[in-house]
């Protein structure tokens, strides 16, 4: 499999974790998010992905898969072993609640486009913008410090999906000297997954790419 990656995109982080856990072998395509503008703009990449986003898959079939969570519930449903989400419906229900609180409420308000429009089309001043960032890693993290039950992973002894969400978004919100310390729950979960080799490989700084 080829995944298209970039080292600091959180949502390819996210995938570098699962493949890692899964045990499937890939090799790093790196598209540049910020050079020139963006590589991932490129007509080449277009053709790859139209969203113009990482990350991308290509599986083995040669089929293209985009959007982090839906890659990483195509690699739960071909690759079970290990599962990232339990079988008991109502846990399920809760991890894909964490996750989606990353990856839906989140992320999407900080990520490259829109920061970038902030900055480039409503012409906020970068502190405005910094302000922004913080406020709502701020606002979701406090929602996931009293819903996480660490024990020591977000959702109990199992590595899920919702760890494999949190770890990146807590690296982007060190990255952005977002203050971590009325989390302590968040930084315990941390922890215990950056412990395992499948998460240390995914670190950014462990990317090819990584500058
Ligand atoms: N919801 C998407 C988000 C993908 C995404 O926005 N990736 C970012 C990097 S983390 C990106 O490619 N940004 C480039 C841009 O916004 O131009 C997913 O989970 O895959």
């Amino acid at each position: 499999m080829k995944l298209y990656s970039y080292f600091r995109s959180s949502a390819a982080y996210r995938v570098r974790i699962a493949l890692n856990l899964k045990g499937l072998a890939y090799e790093t395509t790196p598209i540049h998010l910020v050079r020139d503008g963006g590589h991932n703009k490129r007509p080449e990449y277009r053709a790859v992905n139209p969203q113009m986003r990482v990350p991308a898959l290509v599986a083995s079939s040669g089929e293209v898969l985009i959007q982090s969570l839906a890659i990483i519930e195509y690699l739960e449903e071909t690759q079970p072993e290990p599962p990232l989400l339990p079988k008991d419906p109502l846990a399920r229900a809760r991890v894909r609640a964490l996750a989606q609180i990353i990856a839906c409420d989140i992320h999407p308000l900080n990520n490259t486009s829109p920061l970038r429009y902030l900055k480039n089309e409503m012409h906020q001043q970068q502190s405005a913008i910094d302000a922004w960032y913080h406020h709502w890693i701020v606002t979701g993290f406090e929602a996931l410090e009293a819903l996480a039950r660490p024990a020591p992973y977000a959702c109990g002894a199992q590595v899920t999906l919702a760890d494999l969400c949190l770890v990146p978004q807590i690296y982007n919100a060190r990255r952005l000297q977002v203050p971590l310390h009325n989390f302590p729950k968040i930084i315990g979960i941390e922890a215990a997954c950056l412990a395992l080799p499948a998460f240390d490989r995914a670190r950014p700084e462990n990317q090819p790419d990584a500058e």
